[in-house]
């Protein structure tokens, strides 16, 4: 039910950006139609991705440090219980590159969870961290309680994964 009523949100906004650019067609006005046509593009883009947007850490802060030593590779701590409203700081600490890419991500969480994700490589992917200290932080805001499951990219063959749930 929720997914249609933002489906329908959407929907309303494409068409309002529609009309709205009729009326601007009509007006003779080639720049009033230019500004019109920009934000109706934007909307459609937010669109196939969903629609939240970034909400801000509002509790505790916590650390993965990222380790590597040639043999093995790995998230610590692998395992991380938080909060609705915490977020989590993954840390460059050595056996670089890592990042942190989620996996299977239930639909209903992907949206949020996405927004709250800043220069992502791709979908719900970090960016790679190569120098120690170098670190990425994603608040839990807003984000459906559950369990998130990550994997580091360059290391998944080492089985370099991690997971954090959200309680309430
Ligand atoms: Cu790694």
């Amino acid at each position: 039910m929720r997914f249609n009523g933002l489906a329908l949100v959407v929907g309303a906004m494409a068409i309002a950006a529609c009309s709205s650019g009729d009326q601007n067609a009509q007006n003779t006005s080639a720049t009033q139609n230019d500004t019109a046509a920009a934000p109706a593009t934007q909307n459609t883009g937010t669109g196939a991705t969903g629609t939240a947007s970034m909400a801000a850490i509002t509790g505790r802060t916590h650390e993965v440090r990222m380790v590597g030593d040639g043999q093995s590779y790995k998230y610590e701590p692998a395992s991380l219980t938080i909060k609705q409203g915490d977020g989590v700081k993954w840390i460059m600490v050595s056996g670089a590159p890592h990042n942190v890419a989620f996996q299977n991500v239930p639909d209903a969480a992907k949206a949020q969870l996405s927004a709250n994700m800043p220069s992502q490589l791709k979908e719900l992917t970090s960016p790679m961290m190569m120098n120690a200290n170098e670190n990425y932080t994603v608040s839990f805001a807003n984000v459906a309680t559950g369990t998130y499951n990550y994997v580091c990219e360059p290391h998944a063959a080492m089985n370099m994964r991690g997971q954090i749930t959200v309680q309430p």
